[in-house]
């Protein structure tokens, strides 16, 4: 099954939106099957926007995924990579669709509340970057069994 890694950046902890996007990825029958928050330091982020490292912003972009925690997170889930793309919306919140992450919750081009991997390459390099293989989980949703089995007493 596909997996993609996203990240809810210091903004969306700052302003308290990380529950209502989770909830979006839950919603359309995504499978969390990692999460941690952590500081992403020098050498994260020269890796995680490498494509961005001559760019005039890439300083400021820095300081700006430093100012708080983020909270890095895998779903998994049938073209999850795609999927969760559309769901976000284009980079910058001003541009972006109404009705997306970030065209709901964004106005900026660099505080655009989460990061989505863009490719099963970059998704697969980016999840081996935050994660070990101990810290994501392969498990089946909840039997009914379970949920109607009267309590043992
Ligand atoms: P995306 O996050 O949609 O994959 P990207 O990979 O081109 O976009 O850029 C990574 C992040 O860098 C983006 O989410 C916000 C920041 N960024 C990109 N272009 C920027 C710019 N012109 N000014 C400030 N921040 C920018
Ligand atoms: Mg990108």
């Amino acid at each position: 099954m596909e997996r993609s890694l996203i990240i809810f950046k210091p903004d969306s902890l700052n302003r308290a939106l990380v529950g209502e996007i989770l909830h979006r990825f839950e919603r359309k029958g995504l499978k969390i099957i990692g999460m941690k928050m952590t500081y992403l330091d020098d050498d994260l982020l020269g890796q995680h926007y490498f494509h961005l490292k001559d760019k005039p912003f890439f300083p400021r972009l820095k300081r700006f995924m430093q100012s708080a925690p983020s909270i890095v997170a895998v779903l998994e889930g049938n073209n999850v990579i795609e999927v969760v793309r559309n769901l976000v919306g284009v980079t910058r919140g001003y541009e972006a669709l109404s009705g997306t992450v970030r065209g709901d919750y964004s106005l900026s081009g660099q505080c655009n509340v989460i990061h989505a991997s863009d490719s099963p390459v970059n998704a697969e390099l980016e999840i081996s970057r935050f994660f070990n293989h101990d810290e994501l989980f392969n498990y089946e949703k909840i039997d009914l069994e379970y949920i109607y089995a009267e309590d043992e007493l």
